[in-house]
């Protein structure tokens, strides 16, 4: 049976996620504080445990929602959840508590229906969005699972939040199977991912499915090609001799909060070029708004046009096809004879970034889009070469710095800080550096020889850090907290001890 069709699983002890020596130990405490804080607050013992990781994404951005296959990494860090249902007398409520005081306790009514306030932001919302997403795929799936009933959590997530490492996702995963094992349902890995990424739309991002694939359907030792429509995800075995450093730019990304002009922007930007490259490309105008979603949809139709002009790059067409220079509304809607407003009527999240768009760089964000789906699979295809690790390292970081280049001058997601961070990366040795994640703030990854890896942490130390640690930005011994070496760890599990 291939890994995803299992369900998620469900393990007596610790060892199978975290190994032994000191990330067991680790572990170990988190679990035992975790318990005893739930029973301080609740009174009782949780039922159950859940575990979601975080993920770096090594190659392949912005473009899970067009469609395109991407390769990331499941890191160490993760979020763990204890639960437990509230007596049968007490109020029917979700009391959400975290380990970390910094995180007030939240309370929402059990309603599985209930709209999640959007403008009001607070950290619990991710865990109604599994609550919500839950309910609704049960109800497709025909389960009932009764009236509502009141729940008690409390949370302990060690992925650093707005670094780009799906800190969001790994806590929406891991609240979703804890309370899919709180009602006794469990699923195969590869529903859970497809819902899960529907769960967390309900916080207002437009996301794609990377994360919570990643985090569900990882295994420890590899890196996963994730294809979608429909979800799978490949071992991708990454060369010896390597080590993949996450660095964070101390720039806060926060998605959900900027989604009308960063996230969902570039979201609607992509469907927009796509549906202006399929009437430049003959089709209907009026069929295109209902059948055109992505720039995946419109590939063929781009290669078609490629091929009678002796290319075989989809991005040939949008070269010739759409102008540099930024759309207006109102040039796109004489394309397409119709107002934009009614193109995105039943997406109130992409009314909102119509409101804050001035105009919509439809050529750049394209041309980033079907370059780097291609990378995605040079990446890949590097790894199954038959270059020796040296040579296959040094071509992976070549990808990763033309990635990198496209984020932050066609897609327009990297900012300063990441931009001196990643130069100084490159400028000590890494083979290649790049943004990971949405960008707009949060981390860097860079591809470093193994040999070379404690004095690259010093240099990045002296020169992006030491100045900060000045300022107060960081505290001189939470270095750890931001960089630090990586290796590809195992996905989302459930435990009954
Ligand atoms: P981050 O911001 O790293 O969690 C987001 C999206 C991904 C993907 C990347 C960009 C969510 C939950 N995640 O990742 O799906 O689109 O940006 O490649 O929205």
């Amino acid at each position: 049976m291939d890994e995803e069709e299992l369900a998620i699983p469900i393990f007596s002890t610790l060892e199978p996620v975290y190994g032994e020596g000191s990330p067991l130990e680790e572990a170990q405490l988190r679990f035992k504080t975790l318990k005893s804080k739930f029973t301080e607050i609740f009174g009782g013992e949780p039922q159950v445990y859940a575990r979601s990781p975080g993920r770096v994404n090594l190659i392949g951005e912005h473009i899970d929602y067009e469609g395109y296959s991407v390769l990331p990494m499941a890191i160490r860090q993760d979020t763990i959840i204890a639960i437990g249902r509230a007596g049968a007398g007490d109020p029917k409520l979700l009391r959400i508590a975290n380990v970390n005081e910094k995180y007030a306790m939240c309370t929402y009514q059990a309603d599985p229906h209930q709209e999640i306030d959007l403008k009001n932001h607070k950290w619990g919302h991710y865990f109604l969005c599994g609550y919500k997403g839950f309910f609704e795929y049960a109800k497709t799936k025909g389960v009932d699972l009764g009236e509502p009933i009141g729940l008690n959590i409390i949370v302990d997530g060690t992925v650093p939040t707005g670094s780009g490492l799906s800190s969001s996702a790994a806590f929406v995963c891991s609240a979703t199977i804890a309370i899919m094992a709180t009602f006794h349902v469990n699923l195969p890995k590869k529903e859970v991912a497809q819902f899960t990424c529907e769960c967390e739309r309900h916080i207002g991002t437009q996301s794609g499915g990377m994360d919570q694939a990643i985090s569900i359907m990882a295994k420890s030792g590899y890196a996963e090609l994730i294809d979608f429509n429909p979800i799978r995800a490949s071992d991708v075995q990454l060369p010896a001799g390597g080590t993949f450093i996450i660095a964070h730019s101390l720039a806060e990304s926060q998605k959900a909060v900027t989604a009308a002009t960063n996230y969902n922007n570039r979201v609607v930007e992509c469907r927009l070029a796509a549906i202006v490259l399929s009437v430049k490309l003959g089709k209907s105008a009026k069929n295109v708004v209902s059948e055109v979603k992505t720039l995946s949809d419109v590939e063929g139709l781009c290669l078609e046009y490629a091929e009678k002009h002796g290319s075989s790059d989809p991005g040939f067409a949008v070269m010739k096809l759409l102008k540099e220079e930024p759309y207006t509304a109102e040039d796109i809607e004489a394309i397409i004879n119709e107002p934009l407003a009614s193109v995105f009527k039943s997406s109130p999240t992409s009314l909102d970034v119509l409101r804050a768009a001035k105009s919509f760089k439809l050529f750049q964000r394209a041309s980033h889009v079907y370059s780097e789906a291609k990378r995605v699979y040079a990446f890949r295809d590097t790894v199954l070469s038959n270059l020796s690790d040296e040579d296959k390292l040094q071509k992976l970081g070549d990808l990763m710095n033309e990635s990198h280049n496209s984020c932050s001058v066609l897609y327009e997601c990297s900012c300063p800080e990441l931009e001196e961070l990643v130069k100084i990366c490159r400028d000590k040795g890494a083979l290649g550096a790049r943004l990971t994640g949405a960008g707009w703030g949060g981390c860097a990854v860079a591809l470093v020889k193994e040999n070379i890896v404690p004095q690259f942490i010093i240099n990045l130390k002296e020169c992006f850090y030491q100045t900060r640690i000045e300022k107060g930005i960081i505290g001189k011994n939470e270095l750890g907290l931001y960089v630090f070496a990586s290796k590809p760890s195992s996905g989302a599990a459930i435990f009954k001890f």
